[in-house]
């Protein structure tokens, strides 16, 4: 199975980036129930590999902290757009929660990973560029602030791709103190 740890994001605060998903021809627009932030993607593992990753993610001790998302921006390569996403406000809890989890990951027998980490929550992947209706899109939504929420546990989900797009479910959720 295909597994990432992430962050739940709250009903409400899922409505609100609903908001943010329309008026760009060429997207595929995340749905409201798959919107997330990844902590760390882990990918293809087995049975056994999956149960040690939940018993090192279950050893996380970490306590609850405050996040507010902010902004919007987005991945390419090259001159081809790859997605569009919403920010996260500066947070030093996060970058150190996300460090833990790093590290119960390569307990667990992962190899680290090497990109930086960049929290975002995707809304959007193209397969054709929208034109000049993205510089559109980020000047009417560059000064998206979201309301800030309890980050209170993070999750293990794992992702099938389906023919109508990935289904994530949960696996396994880690409260935090
Ligand atoms: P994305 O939203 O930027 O595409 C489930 O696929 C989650 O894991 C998504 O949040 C996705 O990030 C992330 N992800 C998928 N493949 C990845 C990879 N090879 N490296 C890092 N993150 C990945």
């Amino acid at each position: 199975m295909r597994l990432f740890v992430a962050l739940c994001l709250p009903e409400t605060l899922r409505s609100r980036l609903c908001g943010l998903c329309a008026g760009l021809p060429g997207a595929r627009w995340v749905a409201p129930e798959n919107l997330h932030l990844t902590l760390r993607f882990i990918g293809e593992v087995d049975g056994r590999e999956a149960e040690d990753i939940d018993a090192a993610l279950s050893g996380v001790r970490f306590p609850r902290f405050p996040l507010t998302l902010a902004g919007v921006g987005e991945f390419a390569d090259g001159r081809r757009l790859r997605s569009i996403w919403v920010g996260v406000e500066n947070n030093e809890m996060l970058e150190r929660l996300q460090v833990k989890v790093e590290h119960a990951v390569q307990r667990a027998g992962r190899p680290p990973e090497q990109r930086k980490f960049k929290p975002h929550i995707t809304l959007a992947r193209f397969k054709s560029h929208p034109g000049g209706r993205l510089q559109d899109y980020f000047a009417e939504h560059a000064l998206f602030r979201g309301p800030p929420f309890e980050v209170t546990d993070f999750t293990l989900y794992s992702s099938f791709l389906a023919h109508e797009g990935a289904i994530y479910s949960p696996e396994a959720v880690y409260p935090l103190d």
